[in-house]
């Protein structure tokens, strides 16, 4: 989608126009877009923080002319209306500036996080058909530039590389604080509402990560229903902890709920308690969002700190199953209700209430946000299982996507003819609609939140010379609550955990994909049609 138009049909597939229509007589999708809706903002909430980053702060009128000086010298840039860009910014004030700068101009956002690699952003840059790629110049001690410069190699249509910090000195890299000759007057082809507004990655079960369209409508109402749901006004602040390019952290609520009520996101480059737990005393954050992984350390660290978290109202747990038992720890040692957050990237989205009775709230992962959420619980022949058993969940609703972004073929298997997306987990509903999520039939591990798609780190696997046949999948871990092993059979000399690593950096994969365990076989177990047999792995790790 390069140049003046939207992506098309076959691009993005879109909802018929008949639910459409509903879904804007229904009051769910408001027709603003977010460029316009922070102008709204800005006007009602001016004087009011908008945005904390370290020791930078932003009123909402700030925020406001920032975005417009940027949006500015974006345009200068070339950049218009309908192009992507790959946006790739660690938790900072400048990832809100120019978010909203793109959304100005209806230029559409790809939310890379800052783990990912020449590999991931290489395939997302072409996919998406990005003229631009926006980095910060080093973080986590790494070398963004260096990144940039090897993706813009490999993708010619990656024109620009806009750095936040220093660009380095290095060709086609210009700094995000100083970009030349700012484009100047009204900006003529403004986005509509009902345009693509960003995209999102995918957890993924294929070869090559997918990409999520969320509109305008469909992103904004995600983000003030979850916002309600929560309890948020004016008063209350958001920490960011997790990357904020992340849905959860970007619109369930998030930095996008809070904001849409005037209240105040901080962003925290990091999630350890030595960094947030200062920042929730000195700023009053009253609500944040961890993962599993994330929630044992922060109880450890709560009980025994001399920080003052007593602004806390709401800690949101999400991203993977939160262990029944960790559950009942959280509210004593935070002093805050727990929220447990069941989301996905393609949209539908459930929370625990905050009156729901303890049960409730301990041991489910809540209950879809929008009445208009539809739910089907089905079995392997895709009929309906009956109330409380357990079988796949399907859904559509206002918010959850009608496709992936130009992958055709994959669509016609994710999606059912009527347009309910398949989300590969499996669940069970209560009376009361909450969701309680025993397992998965799709090809994924979940570590700690971080998905890895089996068969894209199966690929990267068989491209090492000495590697015949390979084959990932998850086992239980204390600590991430998964962990991946990959099974190898290897031709001549053995391809240990070490070689792999050196192998999957080389390529650029992204760490937290790198196999955490490697399990050398002479031959992988197969189904009786021939498919790996990976439940066969699977039973082999947990009984060895
Ligand atoms: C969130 O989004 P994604 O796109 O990274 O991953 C979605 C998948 C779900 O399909 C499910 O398999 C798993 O992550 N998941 C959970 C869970 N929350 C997500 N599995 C068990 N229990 C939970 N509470 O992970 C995401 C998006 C928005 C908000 C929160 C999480």
């Amino acid at each position: 989608m390069t140049g003046n138009a939207q992506p098309d049909e076959a691009d993005a597939p879109t909802w018929p126009a008949e639910t459409a229509e509903s879904y804007r007589r229904a009051g769910y999708w408001a027709g603003r877009t977010f460029g316009a809706q922070l102008r709204d903002l800005a006007a009602a909430h001016a004087d009011r923080t908008a945005v904390v980053d370290a020791d930078r702060r932003m009123t909402y009128a700030e925020l406001d002319r920032a975005v417009d000086a940027l949006a500015a010298g974006l345009r200068g840039l070339g950049l218009q209306r309908g192009d992507t860009v790959v946006l790739q910014l660690p938790n900072g004030a400048d990832f809100v500036v120019t978010w909203f700068a793109l959304q100005r101009l209806g230029v559409v956002p790809v939310h890379a996080l800052p783990g990912h690699r020449a590999a991931e952003i290489t395939h997302l840059a072409a996919l998406s058909g990005a003229v631009a790629h926006i980095v910060p110049d080093v973080h986590a001690r790494f070398d963004y530039r260096e990144l940039a410069a090897t993706v813009r190699a490999q993708v010619p249509g990656v024109r620009h590389v806009v750095v936040a910090g220093e660009p380095g000195g290095r060709d086609g890299a210009v700094a995000l604080g100083d970009l030349p000759e700012p484009g100047t007057g009204p900006i003529e082809d403004a986005p509509s509402s009902s345009d693509v507004a960003l995209l999102l990655l995918s957890g993924g079960t294929t070869g090559v990560p997918k990409l999520i369209p969320r509109t305008h409508d469909d992103y904004a109402y995600n983000a003030l229903a979850a916002a309600r749901i929560c309890g948020l006004d004016a008063d209350s602040v958001y920490l960011a902890v997790l990357p904020v390019a992340f849905n959860f952290t970007m619109s369930c609520p998030g930095l996008l709920g809070v904001l849409a009520v005037g209240g105040t996101a901080v962003l925290s480059g990091s999630p350890d308690p030595s960094t947030t737990f200062p920042l929730i005393e000195r700023e009053r954050v009253t609500i944040t969002a961890l993962n599993p992984p994330l929630t044992p350390v922060w109880i450890e660290e709560a009980r025994r700190t001399s920080h003052d978290l007593s602004s806390l109202q709401v800690v949101q747990i999400g991203s993977a199953r939160l262990a029944d038992e960790i559950a009942p720890l959280v509210e004593p040692a935070l002093g805050a209700t727990l929220q447990q957050v069941f989301g996905m990237a393609e949209g539908l989205l459930n929370l625990t209430l905050l009156d729901d009775p303890d049960e409730l709230k301990y041991t489910t992962q809540g209950r879809p946000i929008s009445p208009a959420d539809e739910i089907r619980v089905v079995d392997t022949d895709g009929h309906d299982v009956p109330p409380g058993e357990a079988g796949e969940l399907l859904t559509r609703g206002p918010y959850t996507l009608r496709g992936y972004y130009r992958a055709p073929e994959h669509n016609a298997r994710s999606f059912t003819a009527d347009g309910f997306y398949r989300t590969g987990d499996v669940v069970r509903q209560l009376p009361t609609g909450h969701l309680n999520v025993v397992g998965r039939v799709k090809d994924q591990i979940n570590r700690g939140g971080e998905k890895i798609a089996a068969t894209e780190v199966e690929g990267h696997l068989l491209a090492h010379p000495g590697i015949a046949a390979a084959a990932v999948v998850g086992t239980p871990d204390e600590r991430f609550g998964e962990r991946s092993v990959a099974f190898l059979v290897c031709r001549d000399e053995p391809v240990g955990k070490v070689a792999v690593a050196r192998h999957l950096r080389a390529l650029g994969v992204a760490q937290y994909k790198h196999p955490d365990q490697v399990e050398l076989v002479d031959a992988l177990p197969l189904t009786p049609v021939g498919k790996i047999d990976k439940n066969a792995l699977r039973e082999r790790l947990v009984s060895a």
